[in-house]
């Protein structure tokens, strides 16, 4: 009787397919009956190609053979062509990976629902050579700035256990196209490169290899000193150079294809050459030296700003320009998308039009550190195409990608980088939309041509529905999803007045007496009776000219200058008339509603796609939106509530009552101890 009892329970109350979000984008239905694939004569049965086959034999679920091909004349640089004649399919590249990426989009057209017709050709090489995500996990299993659970590297059971969630990964960035992967923190700890750990990180390398994954690491620049036991760590010192080609002869010798080294330096307290009386040159050359016999690459981070008087967003170029040149071929400066820190929106960072003779890698934010985290729903393919999209104007037409694409010499690496938003939870993204983000940002750095839309459109369909009535509206609602963000947090070139330490939510009030004047919101917004905004024009901090013309004098005039970035180039009075005829202020009031709004129809939106969603998911992300959507309000009033102490102005009638106070939200603290959920439950 009591058996019966349980089996009926588990029968009734555990669903079999819990839907955890798990297999991300992957979701084809494995074959009854093995799909006919096979190898032309010439190639070569390799690791790769057997996970080629094998994702082939199970998951092509046409009748049409399939035939995989290494030859010479094909693509090369991980490129493929597809080709369909009466006879099949056949999948080419000149190297084993290009392959697998091409059977991987192939897989991507069937979850679709399209096909390639008798006589279509698909030819594809990706935009970029390295195609890198950076995860900012440290040894000790937690994440910087992470809201997805701990990290997925489990460095205790390394380099014994090997969980299976390392291959997945390697699987699911091999399906977008992702190419290299930085496991540790860029504020690297020095026992990275302790021998212990380079094994681990051995173990790790090993999964990811077959799948075309190439391993990085950061470095911590003082590891000689705090780990190889000198008294210095200049990078001109003989005993230092010799202690780094020991250890790079030392993880070639356990990882033969290791990437190299990915570099924090001088930079929020880091060590760095600069410690020493040296330049960034003389640290990244140094280190790049050490590499190039075995062809690994340095990425020098040009995140670098002192607590000095000169404009934080005009201290990486300062830094770096005079460089420009000087550096070893096999070094990238990795440079942020925006010349603060990952902002809802920022200009693209005046050194991608800048330098010209070294090789310089975009580096994007995965992870939503400064938008909503995983509680909120913002697709970046938007924001990180505005960046690509950028004219710089250092040549005709000479955009971000463009510019980033471009070899500087003959044998420069080319590279996009992202922060993951990856962590231990089942759906490995917090939210379940997340998930968008990671695929957007390898489609991206696959093809930057690619529209927004698309990637948004192909993410929906293979992770939750080919239903039309499921893809227009909610794909709507991700395109729009970085415009109402910025909206409800900092609309016309606001930025940085967030919640000091976790950078959740909104205080632009925030004083910490004795902190440094630019890690305070008052430093970035600026306002007072007169107005708001940071004056960057030739009459302020001059940040302007760091553009190129007519960049330069397009932002430079109060007139010109794109609405967008009004506040983030200008302080402006609040009654200034905007071009729509509202005056500053008003506009201010009437953009934090629309913001709030627009997460409003989110909820809707949400709500009518339930018939084509999973409950779990459904749920899930219900709650979630509906966060965010209390959330808008909650920064709407805090800034316009904030803000109108100074201009002294009604908020427009007929635009919104505040819910809250100012004075409650000031003494509000959000405490956020479990960053798998970011607080979901907690509001002011
Ligand atoms: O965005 C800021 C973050 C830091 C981060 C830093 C960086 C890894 O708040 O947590 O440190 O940027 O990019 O180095």
């Amino acid at each position: 009787m009591r058996i019966w009892w349980l089996i009926i329970s588990i029968f009734c109350f555990v669903p079999l397919h819990a839907e955890d979000g798990s297999q991300l984008w992957l979701r084809m239905k494995r074959n009854a009956v093995p799909a006919k694939v096979s190898l032309s004569k010439e190639t070569k049965k390799t690791e790769t190609m057997e996970i080629a086959i094998r994702e082939l034999r199970d998951y092509w679920n046409s009748p049409t053979a399939v035939t995989l091909k290494v030859a010479s004349d094909a693509p090369g640089r991980d490129g493929f062509a597809l080709n369909r004649t009466n006879n099949g399919i056949s999948v080419s590249s000149a190297t084993d990976r290009g392959v697998l990426y091409g059977i991987y989009s192939l897989l991507r057209l069937q979850q679709m629902g399209d096909s390639l017709q008798v006589g279509q050709t698909v030819q594809e090489v990706p935009s970029y050579d390295l195609r890198i995500l950076n995860h900012w996990d440290n040894p000790n299993g937690t994440i910087e700035r992470g809201y997805a659970g701990r990290s997925i590297w489990k460095w205790d059971e390394l380099p014994r256990r090997i969980s299976p969630v390392y291959e997945e990964y390697a699987r699911a960035n091999a399906s977008i196209g992702i190419n290299a992967t930085v496991l540790n923190n860029v504020n690297a700890k020095p026992e990275m490169l302790s021998t212990d750990m380079l094994r681990k990180v051995a173990a790790i390398a090993k999964v990811l290899r077959p799948y075309g994954i190439k391993t990085f690491l950061s470095v911590n620049f003082a590891s000689p000193k705090v780990i190889g036991g000198l008294d210095t760590a200049d990078p001109l010192d003989t005993q230092v150079q010799a202690w780094w080609k020991k250890k790079v002869a030392e993880i070639y010798r356990l990882i033969p294809d290791f990437g190299g080294f990915l570099v924090k330096a001088n930079s929020e307290g880091q060590p760095g050459p600069q410690d020493y009386g040296r330049t960034h040159v003389d640290g990244a050359n140094m280190l790049a030296d050490v590499l190039a016999p075995y062809k690994g690459v340095v990425m020098w981070r040009a995140f670098v700003y002192q607590a000095s008087s000169s404009d934080r967003a005009c201290q990486a170029y300062e830094e770096f320009m005079p460089f420009d040149g000087q550096f070893k071929e096999n070094v990238i400066i990795q440079v942020k998308n925006g010349p603060i820190d990952f902002q809802p929106r920022e200009p693209f960072s005046p050194l991608f039009g800048a330098m010209r003779n070294t090789q310089v890698m975009p580096e994007f934010q995965i992870t939503q550190e400064y938008l909503g985290q995983s509680i909120h729903t913002v697709f970046l393919a938007t924001m990180w195409k505005d960046c690509l999209d950028s004219d710089t104007y250092q040549e005709n037409g000479l955009t971000v990608a463009g510019a980033t694409q471009r070899r500087t010499v003959p044998g420069a690496t080319t590279a996009m980088a992202g922060v993951a938003n990856i962590g231990d939870v089942r759906n490995w993204t917090g939210s379940d939309m997340a998930q968008s983000n990671w695929y957007a940002f390898g489609r991206l750095s696959w093809n930057t041509e690619l529209p927004a839309a698309n990637i948004a459109d192909e993410f929906l369909k293979q992770t939750f529905s080919t239903d039309e009535r499921f893809v227009a509206p909610v794909s709507q609602l991700l395109l729009r999803s970085w415009n109402a963000a910025i909206s409800y947090m900092m609309p016309l070139g606001l930025h940085h007045i967030f919640a000091e330490g976790h950078h959740y939510g909104p205080e632009p009030w925030c004083n910490v007496p004795g902190f440094r004047k630019d890690w305070l919101p008052s430093y970035y917004h600026q306002a007072d009776s007169f107005g708001v905004g940071f004056d960057r024009t030739t009459n302020g901090s001059g940040a302007v000219k760091q553009y190129h013309e007519p960049l330069s004098v397009l932002y430079n005039d109060v007139n010109t200058c794109p609405e967008e970035y009004l506040l983030w180039f200008h302080h402006v009075s609040w009654d200034y008339i905007m071009r729509n005829g509202q005056t500053l202020w008003d506009n201010l009031c009437y953009t934090y509603q629309f913001g709030v709004d627009e997460t409003v129809r989110f909820v809707k939106t949400w709500e009518n796609a339930k018939a084509y969603v999973d409950a779990e998911r459904y749920e899930k992300m219900l709650q979630r939106f509906r966060r965010q959507a209390a959330d808008a309000e909650w920064w709407r009033d805090a800034c316009v509530l904030y803000f109108q102490q100074y201009s002294g102005e009604p908020i427009p009638a007929g635009c919104f009552t505040p819910k809250h106070r100012l004075e409650d939200l000031m003494r509000y603290k959000l405490r956020i101890d479990n960053y798998t959920a970011a607080g979901m439950d907690k509001l002011p």
